[in-house]
Formats: C-alpha cells, sequence, structure tokens
C-alpha cells in the first residue's frame, strides 16, 4: 500500500516493525555505591590513654575531644567504632594506626568491617 509506514521499506533487510537490536538500553542509572567500611578501635590494658588519643588525632584527624571520647568508649565498652570510609581509605587508615602503635611497642589494635 502506497505510504504506508509500515511496510514501506527504502533499505534492504527486515521491515522497520521487526526489532534486531533487541530491547533497548535500560536508561535508568545503576551506578553502585561503594561499600562503607567501619574502622573499629579495640581496647586493650597496655596501650596508654593519651597514646591512644594521640594516634586518633593524628590518623583520623579528630579534635582532642573527639578523640578522648572515641578512646574513653573503647577503653569502656571494649571498642568504639572511629569513623566510616571507603574500603581503601578505611583499611590504610587502620594500617597506619596499628604501625604507628606496634613502632611503639604498643598492642592497640584497628580494625576494618564493611557496613551492612
Ligand atoms: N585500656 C587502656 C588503659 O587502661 C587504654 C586504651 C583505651 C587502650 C582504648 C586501647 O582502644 C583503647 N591504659
Amino acid at each position: 500500500m502506497l505510504g504506508d509506514a509500515s511496510t514501506e521499506s527504502n533499505s534492504p533487510g527486515p521491515a522497520m516493525s521487526t526489532s534486531i537490536v533487541g530491547p533497548l538500553a535500560d536508561t535508568k542509572p545503576r551506578t553502585e555505591r561503594p561499600k562503607a567500611y567501619k574502622v573499629i578501635l579495640l581496647n586493650d590494658d597496655y596501650t596508654p590513654r593519651e597514646f591512644v588519643v594521640m594516634v586518633l588525632r593524628a590518623i583520623f584527624r579528630m579534635t582532642t575531644d573527639q578523640a578522648h571520647g572515641v578512646m574513653l568508649t573503647a577503653h569502656l565498652r571494649g571498642l568504639c567504632v572511629v569513623a566510616v570510609y571507603s574500603r581503601e581509605i578505611a583499611e590504610t587508615k587502620a594500617t597506619q594506626a596499628v604501625d604507628m602503635a606496634a613502632c611503639e611497642g604498643y598492642p592497640l589494635l584497628f580494625t576494618t568491617e564493611p557496613e551492612d
């Protein structure tokens, strides 16, 4: 039929109504947020309180008041979440903090774990 778009074609190959490309690409953005990781400070019986505060200030950029609060929470409750970062940064900071303590002979521990 002349002028009927459904049957007319200027090029060889399948008619326009026949899909050869499959479904259209999903246009919804699906960028995954990278998982957040907690850095956790563990209590021990040997590391001096002032040294814990110094490490928290140096590595985690806390004020003295913030660092003292985190140190005290770990001291009283056994552990304290220090901060949350991307995995790379959390692991780097935890390692730097543990190394700083180890250099002085202290058993201070920081661990990382993914947030739920
Ligand atoms: N418990 C230590 C002490 O009494 C101090 C301390 C606090 C150590 C917090 C580690 O994560 C810690 N000297």
